[in-house]
């Protein structure tokens, strides 16, 4: 070849060779449907930061058997008709390997369904209601459920702070708030402590007066509050403007630093309980702060972590799957490898757990993890000790 033609060909050559190791570069494509607008955007965001800083890891270390990950994200604005859209647009447009999220469980009992029929693996990491991975066996969360956390919290709250009776107040309309209603109510019942009055209110409200003003009269202890984040904070608000002074519980939907830039001061003492915690100091959670801080500038949250480890949790299933290229073939493989998968992630050791026998059905898999109880102080939760 002439030298003038090498000089010619080389720029074809170095763009070939660019596009092919692209192309490698973008071989595992993972679908993540997050409410990155509206309301629950509070916890999407934190989602999507924890999957982005996650991948960026492993594709630094050099991806998964060589393999860059890709993730392919995708606003579903806390929304059920959202969430099958970008469900769909993830599995037959995109053609992802599998789709995490969606953010809300209410979205999840949409969107998964759609999943479990392609034989696409769906990964919530905050989806908490009560029935989420009886939804089918390509259902999988690392998001510990609240019939396994409301107890340990419950039991807590009422020893830290001698509560005797406590009303309850929740979203009747969202599957996250009322799943968390029915656990309350079982789990208070168990344990004995008298409900003073249930009071319920629609997504979407703002002004809890009504709720509250009989909340007040019935003179409870403590408040319950299966609620979403914005709620809780507005219904926090409301109360102290009430001249109240009870502490509240929650679950998971409390669990964001966004109570607190709404509530401010007035969230202290809200008991809540959750896998991860930042004083939780093992080396991996170190690590994920750091890292976090370093990226965002800002500190993560509970929803991060559990992001951030979810992707840990594929890519160490994905290191036992041989990729054939065959999209189909690859998804089942993905899903048979996911449950032996254990991690040290940064909400600790994780593994999963098949869920709960539904007669004539097959099933997902649950976490299996323990709660830790907090306690918010000066505009923060820190470990209830
Ligand atoms: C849920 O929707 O399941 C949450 O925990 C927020």
């Amino acid at each position: 070849m002439q030298f003038n033609t090498i000089l010619k060909t080389l720029p074809l050559l170095m763009l070939t060779t660019g596009l092919a190791s692209a192309a490698q570069a973008a071989d595992v494509k993972l679908g993540l449907a997050a409410a990155l607008t509206g309301p629950a955007a509070k916890y999407g965001v934190a989602i999507k930061n924890g999957f982005t800083l996650a991948a960026d890891e492993v594709n630094a270390a050099g991806g998964v058997n060589g393999n860059k990950l890709q993730l392919l994200i995708e606003d579903e604005q806390g929304k059920k008709e959202e969430a099958i859209n970008v469900f769909k647009k993830l599995i037959f447009k995109d053609k992802a390997l599998l789709v995490f999220g969606p953010t809300l469980s209410n979205s999840a009992f949409a969107a998964d369904p759609i999943a479990n029929a392609a034989k696409v693996v769906a990964f919530g990491t905050s989806n908490t209601a009560d029935g989420i991975t009886a939804m089918g066996p390509f259902t999988f969360r690392n998001s510990v459920m609240e019939a396994d956390v409301l107890p340990v919290t419950t039991r807590a709250a009422v020893k830290h702070f001698g509560i005797k009776k406590v009303a309850i107040i929740y979203g009747n309309d969202d599957a996250f708030t009322k799943s968390g209603y029915d656990v309350f109510k079982a789990t208070l019942a168990d344990q004995k402590i008298p409900v003073t009055t249930t009071e319920a209110y629609a997504k979407g409200d703002v002004d809890f007066k009504a709720q509250l003003t009989k909340i007040k009269a019935s003179n409870p202890d403590a408040i319950v509050c299966s609620c979403l984040t914005e709620e809780a904070a507005n219904i926090i608000l409301q109360t102290r403007a009430l001249g109240m002074k009870q502490p509240f519980i929650g679950g998971n939907g409390l669990n964001s630093p966004k109570l607190f830039d709404i509530a401010k001061g007035a969230g202290d003492d809200t008991i809540m309980g959750s896998p991860w915690s930042p004083e939780n100091l093992t080396p991996a959670n170190k690590a994920f702060i750091a890292a976090y801080k370093a990226k965002f500038g800002s500190d993560p949250d509970q929803f991060a972590a559990q992001a951030y480890d979810a992707l840990h949790v594929v890519a160490d299933a994905l290191k036992k799957v041989k990729l054939s290229g065959a999209i189909d073939k690859d998804r089942i493989a993905l899903q048979q490898a996911l449950p032996s998968v254990t991690i040290e992630g940064a909400t600790g050791k994780f593994a999963f757990r098949k869920a709960p026998p539904v007669t004539g059905k097959e099933v997902g898999y649950d976490a299996q993890q323990e709660a830790i109880v907090n306690i918010a102080k000066g505009g923060k939760f820190i470990l209830l000790k």
